[in-house]
């Protein structure tokens, strides 16, 4: 494990694939090397990417990886599809892309979401990202599919996150409703050179006054063909931008704080759900084995204090 952990820290590429591996099969190992590895992340712009199926995610990383390679800055992208296992779709689409960087150790790709729940997956996947950060990278993105809770989870441990968007997607009131607008640091309206493009950012830009009023932010929208790589450079330069916005304001640290006290309540949520879970399992079964129906007022309140009991012999 202490070999791993160095050798990610130097940042080769296949110790890092087979740590990623380690996270996702819940490896004995997985606690030591993640906490090993945390004093070294923090360094890394961590970009999330989020969008409708199609609107051209992977398509946009693609042609920002080019940007930034030319800027000589490594990149690192986990590309979470849960969808994977069953269409195959997305995925191959990805794995089709990434040879164009295959030959290039300044790029790293990994999919992810093949193994697992969905709430697994973003627990696993935030655990890459923190690998990815700590061999070096520059900058990692994260891109998922979709704009539901899972897909907010992830892009809540982003620094930056951008919500792209196409003109026939239709989707700017779905990703309003599910709260991505609200996150959003920077709206991609991809597929420029289809009809439509003016009235999907009439709406965007009406949505945003709505959610970006009070923020010290102001939310950018750009124009992009991604397939042809055209706004690449201006993209590029607006996530650099927000990132330095984060630094200058202070912004940074604090989201830092606000993002690692809510992974902490929610890693001893789990763990501390577990183990009431099993508490009121033997209460119910022990209310019925005695012919009784266990009140829940009572019963909630006597697992509690046993489970406050248990506590204070540890
Ligand atoms: N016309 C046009 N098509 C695009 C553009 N960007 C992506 N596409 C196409 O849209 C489809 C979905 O792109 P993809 O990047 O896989 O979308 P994702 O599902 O959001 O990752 C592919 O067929 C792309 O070639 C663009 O800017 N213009
Ligand atoms: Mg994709």
């Amino acid at each position: 494990m202490e070999d791993m952990a160095n050798r990610i820290i130097n940042g080769e590429m296949r110790a890092l694939a087979r740590g990623i591996s380690y996270i996702e099969d819940q490896h004995p190992d997985k606690q030591a090397l993640l906490t090993t590895l945390f004093p070294r992340t923090g360094r890394a712009h961590v970009i999330g990417i989020t969008g409708s199926p199609g609107a051209g995610k992977s398509s946009l990383v693609n042609g920002l990886i080019k940007e930034w390679r030319k800027e000589g800055k490594t990149v690192g992208v986990a590309a979470v599809d849960p969808t994977s296992p069953f269409s195959g779709g997305a995925l191959l689409g990805d794995r089709v892309r990434m040879r164009d960087h295959e030959e290039d150790d300044g790029v790293f790709i990994r999919s992810m979401g093949t193994r697992g729940s969905l709430g697994g997956l973003s627990e696993a996947c935030k655990d890459a990202i923190r690998l990815m950060d700590a061999s070096g990278l520059d900058i990692v993105i994260v891109e998922t599919v979709g704009v539901g809770q899972s897909e907010l989870d992830i892009m809540k441990v982003a620094d930056t996150v951008a919500l792209v968007l196409h003109p026939s997607g239709g989707d700017v009131i779905q990703a309003f409703k599910a709260g991505i607008m609200e996150i959003a640091d920077l709206f991609v309206i991809n597929k420029a050179d289809l009809p439509g493009v003016g009235q999907l950012k009439g709406e965007v830009e009406d949505l945003l006054h709505l959610t970006a009023e009070q923020k010290r932010w102001k939310p950018p929208i750009v124009q992009t063909v991604s397939t042809a790589g055209k706004g690449m450079s201006e993209t590029a330069g607006y996530l650099n931008a927000h990132k330095k916005h984060l630094l200058e304001s202070g912004e940074n640290r604090e989201k830092q704080l606000n993002q690692l006290e809510n992974e902490i309540a929610r890693r001893l949520q789990e763990r501390f759900s577990d183990e009431i879970a099993a508490l009121v399992s033997e209460e119910v079964a022990r209310s019925a084995e005695a012919g009784e129906t266990p009140d829940p007022y009572d019963t909630a309140a006597s697992v509690y204090e046993k489970w406050k009991q248990g506590l204070q012999k540890v």
